[in-house]
């Protein structure tokens, strides 16, 4: 298989980027499809668009999918409450959420990739503007029919490139030792939805992180105990197919909970 991936910049601006995993017969139209969505991003024209093709020559894992759950919300502010809530939930200490929600509401410049985060509230990530980038994951084509099917039956169709990127990204980083959980949302301006994910309950996606317009947005990888290097060299390296699409659950465990607490 080969390992494609594709980034945009604007000067020191990160515009978009893009991570596959596909077999030789589909490279160049992924190479096409990415190139079209870097010139097409909603944040902007880039100066510079870098894709890299590169052949994977070992073990590639197949793993299924996070189950999705979904937590619906009205508007940003409970969006973060219900983040916050969930990451509580996953035992991530307050002070390590809080300085997550400021990292990615208050940066002036969204980053590449994603900090990494210690239950200390420690960046771990060797380069603080860059980030560490997940690469070499994507999902069957088997797999993304069951996951756009579902989609589908709950009317959310017009949001699958998304979920299916976020999701294969968010199994891959679930699936690293040392990983608890990870908080994201999008930096797509007109995009607004995010996610707590964590192999304990899922793939969290919440409607609202931020209001409409906003360009901000990122990941935290919140991890435990870990061996940073293997940690890095995970989440780039070992390459990872999603082959099985776990189903999207309702809310029903959040309700009793969002009560229980102030
Ligand atoms: N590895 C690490 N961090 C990444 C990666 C990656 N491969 N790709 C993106 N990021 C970081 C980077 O800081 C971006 O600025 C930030 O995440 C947001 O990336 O409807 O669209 O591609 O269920 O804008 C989640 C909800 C959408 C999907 C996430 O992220 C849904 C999204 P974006
Ligand atoms: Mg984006």
């Amino acid at each position: 298989m080969y390992s494609v991936r594709m980034r945009a910049a604007k000067g020191d601006r990160h515009i978009s980027g893009a991570e596959r995993l596909v077999e030789e017969g589909d490279v160049s139209s992924s190479v096409q499809h990415l190139t079209e969505r870097a010139l097409a991003h909603e944040r902007g024209k880039p100066d510079v668009i870098t894709i890299s093709v590169e052949s994977v020559r070992t073990h590639v894992h197949r793993v299924p999918s996070l189950p999705i759950v979904l937590y619906p919300v009205e508007n940003a502010d409970a969006g973060k409450e219900a983040a916050r809530k969930t990451l509580a939930r996953l035992k991530i200490p307050g002070y390590c959420i809080e300085k997550a929600f400021s990292l990615l509401e208050d940066s002036p410049e969204v980053m590449r990739g994603a900090a990494i985060m210690d239950m200390e509230g420690n960046r771990l990530e060797p380069d603080r503007s860059r980030g560490v980038r997940a690469t070499r994951m994507d999902i069957t084509n088997d797999a993304a029919q069951d996951l756009a099917n579902s989609l589908a039956a709950r009317g959310l169709s017009r949001y699958y490139e998304q979920v299916k990127e976020a999701l294969v990204l968010a199994t891959k980083v679930a699936s690293v030792r040392g990983t608890v959980a990870e908080l994201c949302w999008s930096d797509d301006p007109s995009y607004t939805v995010g996610y707590v994910a964590s192999k304990k309950m899922g793939y969290v996606r919440i409607p609202h992180m931020k209001r409409e317009g906003n360009p901000r947005g990122g990941r935290v990888f919140f991890v435990d105990t870990m061996n940073l290097s293997e940690y890095i060299h995970e989440l780039e390296k070992v390459p990872m197919l999603v082959d099985r699409f776990t189903g999207i659950q309702e809310d029903l465990t959040f309700r009793p909970l969002s009560q229980e607490e102030p």
